[in-house]
């Protein structure tokens, strides 16, 4: 059994590699990498990274990148994060996420998610075992920096003030949240998703 399911994973990763290129954002004016500041319409970059691989790329718009990270599963985003989160559509396509590379969290400059936006994809939803299923190190452009955040993928979320999960945590940040309080706002540099 266990090999099997060993074998099974390593299908899955195939699939998602493949996945991954097919679907790799097309060159245009709003894609990058991170060489430099992107300004977007509206001042703020919206980032996406890929968890796994740690490659990020930044758009104009919320929409783009949610679109782009979704493996454009999810298309048609509001164009704000704020609309996003109140829209019942928006939030049940984010729910419907196929299971192959999934949106696990999305993070901001600002309360009420405002200013640039990192959304961070991963393999998998998050399982409820207990665990920290996937966590992440920040990038030294977004350390010190989250203030609002939206978990996905079925993940609560726990901020760390030093890479690699060290320090007095905060969490779990199982729902949108405008204001992640004073603990930990401009603090956060990693992430647990569990
Ligand atoms: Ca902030």
């Amino acid at each position: 059994m266990r090999a099997r399911s060993v074998r099974t994973s390593g299908i899955l990763t195939a699939a998602l590699l493949l996945s991954a290129a097919a679907v790799a954002p097309s060159a245009g004016a709003a894609v990058r990498d991170t060489a430099g500041p992107l300004t977007g319409d509206g001042g703020a970059p919206h980032c996406t990274v890929n968890a796994t691989s740690g490659s990020e790329r930044c758009y104009r718009t919320f929409t783009e990148a949610i679109e782009a990270a979704s493996g454009g599963r999810v298309t048609g985003a509001p164009l704000s994060a704020t609309e996003a989160v109140r829209s019942d559509a928006f939030n049940a396509r984010m729910a419907d996420q196929a299971q192959d590379g999934v949106i696990q969290g999305t993070f901001f400059e600002d309360e009420q998610y405002g200013g640039a936006s990192l959304t961070i994809w991963g393999a998998e939803p998050c399982v409820k075992d207990g665990w920290v299923n996937f966590q992440f190190d920040l990038g030294d452009d977004w350390k010190n920096r989250i203030s609002s955040l939206q978990p996905w993928g079925g993940c609560a979320l726990w901020l760390y003030p030093e890479p690699g999960l060290n320090g007095d945590r905060d969490g779990p940040f199982e729902a949108n949240s405008a204001a992640i309080g004073s603990f930990m706002n401009d603090r956060t540099q990693s992430i647990g998703f569990s």
